[in-house]
């Protein structure tokens, strides 16, 4: 498997003064990956400057930076500009994209397809999160993933991996977990950290929209319905409903499951399915994208319209793709 490019290595060795950025509305892996290039630079004697246009969310106002996440774009020079998890330059915000030199722009990312937008490129999709590769920078340089920079990493590969659940986990992935359980990371403590964030309006969304959860084509698809009326009765916001499909798809014997969340004027849709069951065809058929297992779209017009048009053309594709 190969590590990070000598030409990676060198931007970190010859320069002085660094710029760490992520994609705005950050993730996990975009935290994670920011705090742990972060704390592999400052180890090295460097000065960092992180940057995030909308900031830490508040799920994530526990992770160790070495430097305050600043929402202001940077001023002044750098001997190079590290942009990681970002699948296209766009992702970071027209606000740094204006500010950054080009020439210094050094791109890391795992997602297939990065137009390659630095000067210098490492796109691997066999690692499972940027947070993993930075790790593999830090090995290259002999910093060990220890303190601030653990826990980082730790971060970055469980919330893209899933907790080691999802197809990008790697015997990389699992090789730097066990590397830095060994080396006194408390994975116990950080999972809860991690874990533990959600509100109690969280709560009663979920359990309003899982409870109207609805199966058709005889159980194999699940579907729930987010309408605008239950975030404001409940308070909560669109973040509070990630990871509310994968529940549905929980379900014994669903095969796909559907997520409609009401808009003005639109319904936004999500489609999760396992295994060789292919949802970005059908999200295709209504302009969406995605992945094999995970796709999504949009849909004009009302909830009641969008479902019975996505529920029709799931039905075609499980007739197609008997299980
Ligand atoms: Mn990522």
């Amino acid at each position: 498997m190969p590590g990070p490019p000598s030409d990676v290595i060198r931007a970190v060795q010859n320069g002085q003064r660094f710029l760490v950025a992520s994609h705005y509305n950050p993730d996990g892996d975009a935290i994670g990956a920011t705090a742990a290039m972060g704390w592999l630079l400052t180890a090295l004697g460097k000065q960092v400057d992180l940057y995030n246009r909308t900031g830490l969310p508040k799920t994530l106002d526990w992770v160790g930076l070495p430097a305050a996440l600043s929402t202001a774009a940077p001023r002044g020079a750098y001997d190079a500009a590290f942009v990681l998890d970002c699948g296209d330059l766009e992702r970071i915000g027209p606000e740094l994209t204006a500010a950054l030199d080009p020439k210094t722009i050094v791109n890391i990312d795992h997602h297939l397809g990065n137009p390659l937008f630095g000067a210098v490129n490492w796109i691997d999709p066999a690692y499972s999160s940027a947070g993993e590769m930075v790790a593999d920078v830090a090995r290259e340089l002999g910093v060990p993933l220890t303190g601030g920079l653990a826990q980082a990493v730790y971060l970055s590969i469980v919330t893209d991996t899933g907790y080691f659940s999802y197809s990008n986990t790697g015997p990389r992935s699992l090789e730097t977990a066990a590397e830095l359980l060994r080396l006194g990371l408390d994975t116990a403590a950080l999972n809860a950290s991690i874990q533990n964030q959600w509100s109690l309006e969280r709560i009663h969304l979920w359990s309003e929209s899982l409870g109207r959860a609805t199966l058709y084509c005889n159980g194999q698809l699940g579907l729930i319905r987010i309408m605008t009326a239950d975030l404001v009765r409940t308070g909560t916001t669109v973040e509070d409903c990630e990871g509310l499909i994968n529940f549905v798809a929980r379900v014994r014997g669903v095969r796909v499951a559907v997520s409609l969340r009401e808009h003005p004027g639109l319904v936004k849709f999500s489609l999760r399915s396992n295994g060789a069951f292919n949802v970005q065809a059908i999200a295709a058929e209504f302009g969406g994208g995605g992945h094999r297992n995970a796709a999504g779209g949009h849909v004009p017009g009302s909830v009641e319209h969008a479902e019975t048009a996505l529920v029709a053309a799931c039905a075609k594709h499980l007739e197609q793709e008997p299980a």
